[in-house]
């Protein structure tokens, strides 16, 4: 096993092709369930509804569903089961169907949702000619067809949005009884049974499968979509591409080793929502499974699907998406959120999976980080560094060799002898440190984590009902199960200051490796056999006494961030802690931010970043980043500069790298390039107070803070495949250079029928929305603009680190629209507590029109004692200047001093001096 190891070792760090091992990953043909769904294709669907079964109970109707043999004329029963139509809150319906009495429970995701969805009334309008009438409250008509089974959800206009199993392709594969053979049986009768129902071989793993196959699918149709989006996480477009003549999408959790780009397959994370959009409502469904899950996609109007087909489904009219969701267990349990904008369906999923609360705010200035910075000495000459260079930074990262031999909540006893004097030399700078935490645990006799862990059977078990034993960076490992609350409470436990020593609430958590990546395993994680706890049920026992890895493995790595997030909490419960983790799955917003894994310093890695990001936006998880730079490989200067342009507006913004990587600290090019990242990284620091006002606003609304086009321009088609550029909230547009050696690039202004203008952010020049336009940049240029009828307020004193920027003053740019007004606005709180919850924050508007301008509360009721002040106000796209200007504020009254400059259309208003603390207005005379 020692040598396996090395040679793994060896494998992972050392690889100079840089390519994905394909070989090590299923392809749909060699995942038994998608083999066998996909070629599952019934002319007619067997699934029946019982109109008289149908019970309303409060906003649920229930029914009883059977799949009848339609072949045999006796129309036998083959099985029942029982379905579940919600009506829900803000225009959502909710789909379950489950067998109705089946052999095992089947599993139903636990941490995705929130809370229980909120009801809506639902009303039971017909029941004539088999079909089925209901509507919600809010004017939403759902038609059941009760032979062969189908669901048409109308939008509020009463056009069709969402039609479940259109296709037929509704399966829920019934649990069975393994017929154990008997000595007279003739073994052929056993055979029978479909190929790799009790067990599957990949490579050299075999799948013991205890329960059979237990898979479900489901299609869905979104007549008048032209796109759609979401399941993310994979390295392609965010618009999906048709499936039919390759490999379905993936969602499974992985550990990609050099994982490629333009690809279906799954890595880290796995969200399975996705949404549809055209130019006439915008719609989503929620895919609620944890299980592994494949999905096809059909979009009549791409090239690659065949005409003859457009013309039998669409009518030759092209503008139709079909998906199709394949997953190996669970019930059908899927969400139809109805739009009818792209804002509305995004918040709509986040009203069911939740928001990112709000964000300590250094976690959104710049961090730096590498595998690894070796010792204190080194942390402390990169801490130095940044002042010596003055590049400011919030936060330096430790990776895995800080411990004691990868030994989770321990430090290398010689390389970090004084971890909290090393965080006090931090602080006293207003930085952080962040350190890894990775789930697998070092099995060494005398590690108290594994000691506790073995005693008290916290660890997940292998299919025999023993301690699971993988390999991963610390050797033979095991790995907790979180699913199991003693252990949840016991791994939260371990972040209390007392049991971490050298913590402090200035310490904050990388969680990596949680899909969870186990070397030796299949396809680089757990054998889907593996056991985890169930709660204890009175009479059950054996099989059904505990879920199976297959069952929960794209939550796994949310149970373990939930165990951080509530760690952290525990340990210091007035302060915001901030976590940044691999694995993503729905709901994994509200403990974390991610990253994209382990990418590349090449320039289509760099690109790659923006429609990742915009995806996992879309899909509730807004806090996105890449490793800037790549984390394989070395970057040239011309890389690295515009990675960090790049990052300087992208949520997340940490540089990291691979341990064998050259050292590549800002300081460490040559004084141009250098000069070129301090640029990028104050510009972020400038920018600090708008990120935080967004992630603010998301708490409250949900929607992405990295926003596609199509969400601010939904019925502007060219937007609906624009991902190379994407909006800051409703206020920039940012284009970041990801491509070598350009002297210009092709920017999209969307808008034009608004007369839309956007002010390049460097200069002031407005331009007009007209769809692209070229834009020239030398290396120094990011094209970024700011949209004509908002205001941003900045921050432009240099300093080391953004709580030392907390109570410096404002700049504040007004972009004017074609009627000469602007507005945005500003949230404001100590960055770090919770005390914003007991009203200690100021959240505020500003306005501007040709009369003046107006600082208000938005939140009366809400406070804080800012020392901030305004600095600075400048006025772009001005029309008519006026002569005076005059600050009232408090009941006094200041006559400004104001500029003009350019062609006299940008004015500047020098040191207005009025406090934030206080509503103030300025008045203008002409
Ligand atoms: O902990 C080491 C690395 C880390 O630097 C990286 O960011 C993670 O994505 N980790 C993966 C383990 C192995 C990398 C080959």
């Amino acid at each position: 096993m020692k040598t396996l190891w090395c040679l793994l070792v060896v494998v992972l760090t050392f690889s100079g092709s840089f390519a994905v091992d394909r070989n090590n990953f299923k392809t749909c043909d060699q995942a038994g369930f998608c083999k066998r769904l996909r070629s599952f294709k019934p002319e007619k669907s067997q699934y029946t509804l019982d109109i008289n079964s149908i019970i309303l109970n409060g906003n649920v109707l229930l029914a009883e569903v059977t799949t009848i043999d339609t072949e045999s004329d006796r129309r036998t029963v083959l099985w029942n089961y029982i379905l579940k139509l919600s009506a829900l809150e803000d225009s959502t319906f909710r789909v379950e169907l489950n067998e109705k009495e089946p052999l095992y429970a089947r599993y139903v995701t636990q941490l995705a949702l929130q809370h229980e969805p909120r009801p809506d009334g639902i009303n039971l309008v017909s029941k004539d000619n088999g079909k089925v009438v209901v509507t919600n409250n809010q004017g939403h008509k759902v038609v059941i067809t009760a032979e062969p089974l189908k669901f048409e959800f109308y939008d509020k206009n009463g056009e069709v949005a969402v039609v479940l199993n259109e296709n037929s392709q509704l399966l829920v594969e019934p649990l069975r009884k393994k017929r154990e053979k008997t000595d007279d049986e003739d073994v052929n009768v056993v055979e029978v049974e479909e190929e790799g129902m009790w067990g599957e071989n990949f490579k050299s793993h075999h799948d013991s499968k205890p329960r059979g196959n237990e898979a479900i699918s489901l299609d869905v149709s979104f007549p008048d979509a032209d796109q759609v989006y979401g399941i993310p996480e994979h390295t392609d477009r965010v618009h999906l591409a048709t499936t039919t003549s390759g490999e379905p999408y993936r969602l499974y959790n992985l550990d990609v080793f050099e994982y490629e780009l333009d690809s279906r397959m799954a890595i880290y994370g796995a969200i399975p929502v996705m949404y549809a959009h055209g130019t006439k409502h915008t719609v989503g469904v929620f895919w609620h499974n944890s299980a592994e899950t494949w999905v096809d996609v059909v979009n009549y109007a791409d090239s690659t699907v065949v005409s003859s087909l457009v013309n039998l489904v669409t009518g030759g009219q092209k503008r139709r998406v079909d998906a199709r969701f394949m997953s190996e267990s669970g019930i059908i349990d899927v969400f139809v959120m109805l739009g009818d904008t792209p804002a509305d369906v995004f918040r709509q999923y986040t009203a069911l999976t939740g928001v990112a609360p709000l964000p300590p705010r250094f976690s959104l200035a710049y961090h730096q980080s590498r595998w690894n910075y070796v010792d204190e000495g080194d942390v402390r000459s990169v801490d130095d560094n940044f002042d010596i260079h003055d590049i400011p930074a919030d936060a330096i990262w430790l990776d895995i060799e800080y411990t004691d031999r990868k030994m989770y909540f321990t430090w290398d006893a010689e390389k970090f002898r004084h971890p909290s004097e090393m965080v006090a030399n931090l602080t006293a700078k207003g930085r952080k440190l962040i350190v890894i935490i990775d789930p697998h645990i070092k099995r060494e006799p005398g590690y108290f984590y594994h000691e506790d862990a073995t005693d008290n059977g916290y660890y997940v078990k292998d299919k025999d009902g023993k301690d699971y034993e993988g390999w991963c960076w610390p050797g033979s490992s095991s790995y907790p199960d979180f699913l199991n609350p003693v252990v949840h409470d016991y791994y939260a436990s371990r972040y209390s200051f007392d049991k971490f020593p050298g913590t402090s609430k200035d310490v904050h958590i990388w969680n990596d490796m949680n899909e969870p990546s186990v070397f030796n395993g299949p396809e680089i994680t757990m054998p889907k056999d593996c056991r985890h706890y169930k709660p204890p049920e009175n009479g059950v026992e054996g099989i059904g006494s505990f879920w199976e890895h297959r069952h929960v493995h794209n939550e796994y790595g949310l149970f373990y961030i939930r165990g951080t997030f509530d760690g952290m909490q525990a340990r210091a419960p007035g302060q915001r802690p901030f976590i940044l983790t691999r694995a993503t799955f729905a709901g994994t917003q509200r403990y974390a931010a991610m990253w994209t894994g382990d990418n590349t310093a090449e320039w289509g890695f760099l690109a790659a970043s923006v429609p990742m990001c915009i995806s996992v936006a879309m899909s509730g998880v807004s806090f996105c980043g890449s490793d800037v730079g790549g984390f394989f490989k070395n970057p040239d200067a011309e890389l690295m500069t515009r990675w960090y342009q790049a990052a300087a507006y992208q949520p997340f913004f940490r540089a990291h790298s691979h341990i064998e990587t050259k050292r590549r600290e800002p300081w460490l090019f040559e004084a141009a390039t250098t000069g070129l990242l301090r640029d990028a990284v104050r510009r972020r620091y400038a920018l600090l107070d708008l990120w935080y006002t967004l992630f603010f606003e998301h708490s409250r609304d949900g929607l992405p803070v990295m926003r596609p086009l199509f969400q601010q321009y939904p019925k502007e088609e060219a937007t609906f495949t624009i991902d190379n550029e994407y909006l800051l909230g409703d206020r920039l547009l940012v284009r970041p250079v990801v491509e070598s050696g350009v002297t210009s690039v092709k920017v999209y202004l969307p808008g034009a029928d608004t007369q839309t203008l956007w002010y390049d952010v460097d200069s002031y020049q407005p331009h007009q929305a007209n769809g692209y336009f070229t834009q020239e940049v030398n290396i120094a240029k990011t094209p970024v603009y700011q949209r004509g009828g908002s205001a941003v307020w900045r921050k432009e004193r240099v300093r080391r680190s953004s709580s030392l920027m907390s109570h410096d003053p404002y700049t504040l740019v007004l972009a004017l629209d074609w009627n000469n007004t602007s507005e945005g606005t500003l949230y404001i709180d100590d960055g770090e507590t919770y005390d914003y919850k007991e009203k200690k924050y100021i959240y505020s508007k500003v306005k501007y029109t040709p009369e003046g301008i107006t600082y208000s509360f938005i939140d009366d009721s809400a406070s804080y004692p800012t020392r901030s002040w305004v600095e600075r106000i400048v006025i772009a796209g001005l029309k008519t200047p006026p002569k005076t200007a005059k600050l009232s504020q408090n009941e006094k009254q200041t006559a400004l001093l104001m500029t003009l400059h350019k062609g006299n259309d940008v004015l500047v208003i020098r040191k207005p001096g009025a406090s934030m603390a206080k509503p103030w207005k300025i008045t203008f005379s002409y």
